[in-house]
């Protein structure tokens, strides 16, 4: 019996050790696959990581209806109300004679980016609907033909890069304006359709890159229906057309594709692109999917549920208040990624109230702590109840950012191993620090009613060497 036992373990472990030795040592030979593994450490790459904190900005069409379309409220995404009403193209399409967005402003969009705390801005430059926001010289369906005339990419890019934030381009692969767009290739005709599509988006993005010289990063969607999955190849030419044009260039892993149509990871297992971009509307989990720090990330956030595009009516779905949207972020920076939140500036250039008071309340904080945010991130410490740790890239103090105090006002920490807490001090005030354990303390917090996320900076040194604890005998 014990020998069976024994010979089905030991045939367990071989093969599991087997099968996985198997897939490290032959990974599958692929012509679009991943292009490097581990992480980028150039100096783009590198900015980019620090900036831990964006702004996403969807604007086009849809913020003209606002979700509301023959005085019927659809309460499914606002940039979706074309297939969400069932709305003919050509209707739809036409609401670009109505664009003229007298009230916007650029510099007053990127001043108050600047107030957030936001170090980049990502862009819709043309979303689903098809509509460009930038005059293309590979359609008509532009801004440059609407009553507005301008460039409104122009003017973003200028206004921003003004206030020392990079501008990066969203770009959906997917159009519902454009007749050679297929969701499928089924027929010979669609494959020639689908061609001359890909033909057209990889110009647009070749225009974008050479007639915005200052853009950092490329953030694809749009890009998982079979027609692209099919066409692997089309993304890795986009992806080295983009590098070759704007050496440095960053590109999300939504682009990609690889031979067999696998997306963001290839078939070996590999991140496609420079950063993964699958974090939608959630996070890792903080304790169990440490992982995410061995790649770059980002995660982008909706301040309602799921609207991107300007929504008139906020009043269905729960809201996210500006302490939940720092928890995210600090959640986020604390294990390594970025967060991008998103905004839906209205139709006539105006952002609605509700953001622009976000944006406030959360520069507020950021003024004070971005320091913990910024450049910062995995420190290396066990996840505790009352928040998160940070720790800056080019090394430095442990940061702890508390969103749960106890009612005890004792926040407890537990060191790696090998660092001992010599100080905790928060706003210039040392706070006591009691060691309670081998390598765990207490933090002793003043007990108040805290009404912000408080920072606590660590001090710390080698090892502690004491022997007065004593361990129990079990
Ligand atoms: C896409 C868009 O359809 C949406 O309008 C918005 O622009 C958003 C940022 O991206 O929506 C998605 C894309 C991917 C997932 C979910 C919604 N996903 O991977 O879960």
């Amino acid at each position: 019996m014990m020998k069976v036992k024994q010979a089905a373990l030991a045939a367990m472990f071989l093969g599991v050790s087997l099968s996985a030795a198997a897939q490290e040592k032959q990974p599958e030979p692929l012509q679009y696959g991943a292009q490097y593994t581990g992480m980028r450490s150039d100096a783009a790459m590198d900015k980019w990581r620090s900036n831990r904190f964006g702004q996403f900005i969807h604007w086009g069409l849809y913020a003209i209806p606002g979700g509301v379309w023959n005085g019927k409220t659809y309460n499914y995404a606002a940039e979706f109300l074309k297939s969400s009403a069932k709305i003919p193209t050509a209707t739809w399409d036409s609401l670009m004679y109505q664009w003229n967005p007298q009230r916007f402003n650029a510099r007053q969009w990127a001043k108050m980016a600047k107030q957030m705390g936001a170090k980049y801005m990502t862009i819709t430059t043309k979303h689903h609907e098809g509509f460009c926001l930038w005059p293309s010289r590979y359609t008509s369906f532009h801004v440059g033909n609407t009553p507005y005339k301008k460039d409104i990419i122009r003017e973003l890019v200028d206004a921003y890069n003004a206030e020392g934030i990079d501008v990066n381009f969203y770009y959906s692969v997917l159009d519902w304006h454009h007749p050679d767009w297929r969701y499928d290739i089924k027929s010979a005709e669609d494959s020639v359709a689908f061609r001359r599509y890909l033909n057209f988006a990889y110009d647009q993005l070749k225009e974008l890159a050479v007639n915005y010289p200052t853009v950092k990063a490329f953030w694809f969607d749009g890009t998982w229906d079979n027609s692209v999955k099919k066409n692997g190849w089309w993304t890795l030419e986009v992806e080295k057309m983009l590098k070759e044009v704007r050496p440095g260039a960053i590109v999300n892993s939504r682009l990609r594709a690889d031979d067999h149509g696998k997306r963001h990871f290839d078939s070996n297992g590999r991140l496609m692109g420079d950063y993964e971009s699958g974090y939608e509307r959630r996070l890792p989990n903080p304790v169990t999917d440490l992982k995410v720090t061995k790649w770059d990330w980002e995660a982008c956030m909706t301040v309602p549920e799921n609207q991107w595009g300007y929504h008139k009516d906020w009043s269905v779905s729960h809201v996210k208040s500006p302490l939940e949207l720092l928890e995210m972020l600090v959640h986020t920076a604390s294990m390594g990624g970025n967060f991008l939140l998103n905004f839906g500036p209205v139709g006539d250039g105006t952002i609605r109230p509700e953001e622009q008071q976000l944006a406030a309340a959360i520069g507020t904080w950021m003024r004070q702590n971005g320091d913990a945010v910024y450049g910062c991130g995995y420190a290396g410490w066990e996840k505790q109840d009352w928040g998160y740790y940070t720790k800056p890239a080019a090394g430095g103090n442990v940061n702890m950012i508390v969103f749960n105090t106890p009612v005890s006002g004792l926040l407890k920490v537990k060191a790696p191993g090998g660092v001992r807490v010599t100080k905790a001090s928060l706003a210039g005030a040392t706070l006591r620090v009691e060691e309670i354990a081998k390598d765990l303390y207490l933090v002793h917090l003043p007990q108040q009613r805290w009404t912000a996320p408080q920072r606590i900076v660590l001090e710390t040194g080698g090892a502690a060497k004491t022997d007065r604890y004593q361990d129990a005998k079990t």
